[in-house]
């Protein structure tokens, strides 16, 4: 198969591109590297040092054979997409190529307006480029356990659900309640996917996938092949940010009360989940929304966790519930289905603990370039007020 990953640079592009390519699967990919650049914006950086595109993309043939095409190019840029497109006319296109942090869309006015203009355009390049070249290309578009929030309800695996009202029934699209301008920009690229398989008969899987974790896939043999990994309270995500707060002696993290409960995903199952749906797409013009999750878990159970495989490993680590910086439910009902993975073969490999020990394996070797970090690390980005 003929992959485009949009995105290619990211903590998920990057390991998916190896993957694909170990696979047989040819692959390029786009990539305008704005995420390097964004980090660096709020004063962090990767907790891996990371090697240029061009460097990376030699060591991916060097140490796995693998290959892949490279252009350094803004999906935004409806022209040069389309020229990408219409040049190696893929079979599948991987979407990540989104502003992808909570916290950054909720600093101030213009990071919200570059979330949505960033976001939402892309999407609608990406619709109208296949639709010239050609409509049959399946699109894999990475949405969000977010897109629904943490309703009191059972989170269907379903585009849409039958409701009643005042008596009269109808389908609606499954209700969705974001809890960010990021999570809304997703919400709204899914409604505009829907909508273009209704109108044009495109044919999608909009993955809903709950926060990813982790340092490896069985690819990343190499440190030249690691993937970005960010821990500042902007970029980093639960799980990695306490494994630094761990290794830096810091205290873990957990908002508010901790109760806050998300579908958690190791990175390895993440790319073992993207290769399955890209190997089994949906059947021609069809919308397929799939729940990408595997362990269930609250912050303060990741919090314990990671306190005590630190522990084994001979860290000090203590953790402090520090005051929510945003609005969210912090004790909540959290219930999602998850049929569509299992039934096309997808079988999870990783638990969390076991992961949190190769994490803080991995990044323990880098606790110096950490240390330079720390300032960054506890959340000064207030939903209400913005970035401090
Ligand atoms: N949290 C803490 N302590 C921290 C950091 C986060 O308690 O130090 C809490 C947050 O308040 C939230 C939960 O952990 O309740 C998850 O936050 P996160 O920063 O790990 O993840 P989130 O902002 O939701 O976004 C991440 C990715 C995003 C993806 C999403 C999946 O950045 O791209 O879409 O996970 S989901 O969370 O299911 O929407």
């Amino acid at each position: 198969m003929r992959v485009l990953i949009l995105g290619i640079d990211g903590y998920l592009g990057w390991p998916l591109a190896l993957r694909l390519g170990k696979r047989g699967h040819e692959v390029i990919g786009v990539d305008n590297l704005y995420t390097r650049n964004a980090v660096r914006e709020v004063g962090s950086d990767s907790a891996f040092p990371l090697p240029e595109p061009e460097e990376r993309i030699a060591a991916a043939k060097k140490i796995l054979d693998v290959n892949i095409t490279f252009y350094r190019a803004d999906v935004k840029d409806y022209e040069k997409l389309y020229d990408i497109i219409q040049k190696h006319k893929p079979d599948a296109i991987v979407h990540f190529a989104e502003q992808r942090s909570a916290p950054y869309s909720m600093i101030d006015v213009h990071h919200a307006n570059y979330t949505f203009i960033n976001n939402i355009t892309s999407t609608i390049n990406l619709i109208y480029a296949i639709l010239k070249v050609d409509p049959t290309i399946h699109v894999l578009k990475m949405g969000t356990m977010g897109e629904y929030g943490t309703p009191n309800y059972d989170i269907l695996e379903s585009a849409f659900v039958e409701v009643e009202i005042k008596g009269k029934k109808d389908k609606i699209p499954f209700p969705k309640w974001a809890s960010s301008w990021y999570h809304w920009s997703k919400v709204y690229d899914t409604y505009n996917l829907m909508w273009a398989n209704k109108v044009w008969g495109l044919t999608i899987t909009d993955i809903m996938q709950g926060p990813v974790y982790g340092t490896r896939t069985e690819e990343i043999i190499d440190e030249k092949l690691r993937t970005r990994f960010d821990f500042d309270e902007v970029w980093g995500t639960v799980v990695n940010r306490y494994c630094v707060e761990a290794i830096l002696g810091l205290p873990l993290t957990p908002y508010g009360k901790g109760g806050q409960t998300r579908g958690f995903i190791s990175l390895e199952d993440s790319m073992q989940a993207l290769t399955i749906l890209l190997e089994h797409p949906p059947s021609q013009g069809e919308y397929r929304v799939v729940n990408q999750i595997h362990e269930v878990l609250s912050v303060s159970q990741i919090a314990n966790m990671v306190k005590e495989v630190g522990e084994s490993l001979g860290l000090k680590v203590e953790i402090q519930h520090v005051k929510n910086p945003r609005v969210e439910k912090e004790e909540h009902y959290y219930n999602v289905e998850s049929k569509i993975l299992p039934s096309l073969g997808f079988t999870p490999k990783k638990k969390m603990k076991d992961e949190i020990k190769f994490m803080l394996e991995d990044l323990i070797p880098y606790k110096s370039r950490l240390e330079k970090f720390k300032h960054v690390i506890f959340p000064r980005t207030d939903w209400r007020k913005g970035r401090s």
